[in-house]
């Protein structure tokens, strides 16, 4: 497969899922406990500015895909130059190339859950309903799975803490056996 990401001495990892399911909190937890670095992917595009226009009917931001993916290209260059893994966290995951990520954890909230964390967010009734329908039709789950290796991608839920603690250990014990597999 050449450029797979065999040369990498820790893994990427990506946490995908509808927005409010809990991917930044989930990432940031496994980047202190894992000892990986965190790279919040909503943030950088506001961060770089990585708009390209605005689309009036769904009243957001056109992401500039080239210029996001070319600035994440160099940060996953450095991070494995460095001996550094990721973990990143975005609410689509079919945008990046497959030979980023080692893991593909989606996380999956019920309804009733999502909606209070989306009211609690502030988002009005057409984008809680949006993102809610999202999460019933499971479209990030079906995404990750058209987009990479059926074995790489995890769902798990996520609806109380104890699911975030057991989702980061999973995710710790997980490395761990990475660590022993890819080791010299
Ligand atoms: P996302 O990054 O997927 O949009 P978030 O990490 O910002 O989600 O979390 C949204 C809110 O929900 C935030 O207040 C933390 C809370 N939350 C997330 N996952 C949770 C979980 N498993 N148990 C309890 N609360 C959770």
């Amino acid at each position: 497969m050449g450029d797979d990401g065999s040369e990498r001495t820790k893994p990427n990892i990506l946490v995908t899922g509808t927005p409010g399911v809990g991917k930044t909190s989930t990432a940031s937890l496994i980047a202190e406990q894992v000892g990986l670095k965190h790279v919040n992917v909503g943030d950088l595009i506001k961060e770089l500015n990585c708009y390209d226009g605005f689309d009036k009917e769904l009243d957001t931001n056109i992401l500039d895909e080239d210029k996001l993916l070319d600035a994440m290209e160099v940060i996953f260059e450095t991070a494995a130059e460095e001996g550094q893994g990721i973990v990143a966290d975005y609410h689509a995951c079919e945008i990046f190339p497959e030979r980023w990520f080692d893991l593909i954890l989606v996380l999956r909230t019920k309804t009733e859950t999502l909606f209070d964390r989306l009211a609690a967010r502030g988002y009005n009734e057409k984008k809680r309903d949006e993102n809610m329908q999202a999460e019933i039709m499971q479209v990030v789950l079906d995404e990750a799975r058209e987009s990479y290796t059926k074995e790489i991608v995890h769902e798990v839920q996520s609806n109380t803490i104890e699911d975030m603690d057991s989702n980061v250990d999973r995710v710790n014990q997980w490395t761990k056996q990475w660590l022993k597999d890819n080791a010299d």
